[in-house]
């Protein structure tokens, strides 16, 4: 059997409203040709409550699919548990299986898939979350068995603390396990662990500009092709300058943008520019030209330079000051003088220890200047 897995449509996105349509269909109009169960790993819409002209695309959308999808909701859709999601409206206005905490069995010419889903949690719940909900699931013997997830994953992000691990899904019983939210094209355990990839460019990211698409995956033969689908192109490039200066800068960003556009039309180009500028500008004096909406030129320049920033960082630390006394003495370098009926800091202080200790302090500075 063949299985098309795809992710992250985030329909009605707003920087790209059309493209996550359009793309969405493209991967469902493909994946219905080609595979025989179609199955979406979450963050279906952007947003828990969509616009009702989004609902009414997403439902002509998934109408499209001429062949069976399994889902789950994102974390883009994760409402408590009293309230609906838009996916679950999704689900009871296309016949799409929406799961969550359970599996769904798919059966075909005799052969069986069994899905296992489990939609967005909280990342710090989720590998007990998971534990925990399969515990009830009883392992169908003769099926292909699918484990489908919304969740980061602690070997692939930085900074990782309590999400789940590469290591504990490995030892799980399942053939295949299928991810979304991290938008990027991933295969990791040899094959086993796949996430698709968003349909839509989402974010401005040098990694974002492989071409969107789904997975199909063949259940006899193992093998797993990334099918792309026809997508809005994706471009990010760095432009670097030393003492820049603005006439140069512009002209350098302009070069690029037409180089781009000309070879690739229509497309999403992000320009990110770095360095230093010449003595005396800065990087706010940069008047970049104004070009389209699928045009994002993200200035990072700045006058001053390293040597200049380094040794500011090094006097703050010989000072050994923290960062609440440093927002302090900032606070009041601002305030001073133009607030007299209270100390900004003092304010400050009491907001960080709460409402009542606010309401306090400002009902003795009343007293006080009343006195
Ligand atoms: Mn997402």
């Amino acid at each position: 059997m063949k299985i098309a897995i795809f992710s992250d449509p985030h329909l009605g996105y707003a920087r790209f409203e059309e493209d996550s349509y359009v793309q969405a269909e493209n991967a469902i109009v493909s994946a219905s040709e080609k595979a025989d169960l179609i199955l979406c790993a979450g963050d279906i819409f952007d947003i828990k409550i969509p616009k009702l002209e989004t609902l009414k695309r997403a439902v002509e959308i998934f109408k499209k699919a001429s062949i069976p999808v399994i889902a789950i909701h994102g974390n883009h859709e994760r409402r408590s548990k009293e309230m609906t999601n838009p996916a679950q409206l999704l689900s009871a206005s296309t016949g799409i299986v929406l799961i969550h905490a359970n599996d769904e069995i798919f059966e075909k010419n005799g052969e069986r898939i069994q899905v296992f889903g489990m939609g967005s949690v909280p990342e710090e719940y989720a590998q007990e979350a998971l534990r925990q909900s399969l515990s009830r699931f009883s392992a169908d013997g003769s099926a292909f068995k699918i484990l489908m997830l919304h969740q980061s994953i602690k070997e692939l992000i930085p900074n990782a603390k309590e999400e789940i691990s590469l290591e504990y899904l490995e030892t799980l019983p399942f053939d295949l396990i299928v991810n979304g939210h991290i938008h990027e094209k991933i295969s990791k355990l040899g094959g086993k662990f796949i996430i698709p990839g968003s349909t839509v460019i989402t974010q401005l990211k040098k990694e974002q500009m492989e071409k969107r698409g789904y997975y199909l995956f063949d259940t006899k033969t193992k093998q797993n092709d990334f099918i792309e689908i026809k997508s809005r192109e994706f471009f990010y490039e760095e432009l670097h300058f030393k003492e820049g200066e603005p006439g140069q800068i512009r002209d350098s960003v302009r070069e690029k943008v037409l180089a781009i556009r000309k070879e690739h039309p229509g497309s999403i180009v992000a320009i990110k520019l770095f360095g230093s500028l010449k003595p005396g500008i800065a990087g706010a004096d940069i008047k970049l030209e104004k070009f389209d909406e699928r045009i994002f030129i993200d200035n990072n320049l700045d006058s001053e330079n390293l040597a200049a920033k380094l040794e500011k960082i090094r006097n703050l630390r010989a000072e050994n000051m923290t960062v609440k006394d440093l927002a302090l003495k900032e606070l009041d370098k601002k305030t001073s003088g133009k607030i007299t009926m209270f100390k900004s800091t003092e304010i400050f202080e009491s907001l960080v220890e709460g409402v009542d200790e606010t309401i306090t302090y400002l009902e003795n500075t009343n007293k006080k200047s009343n006195k």
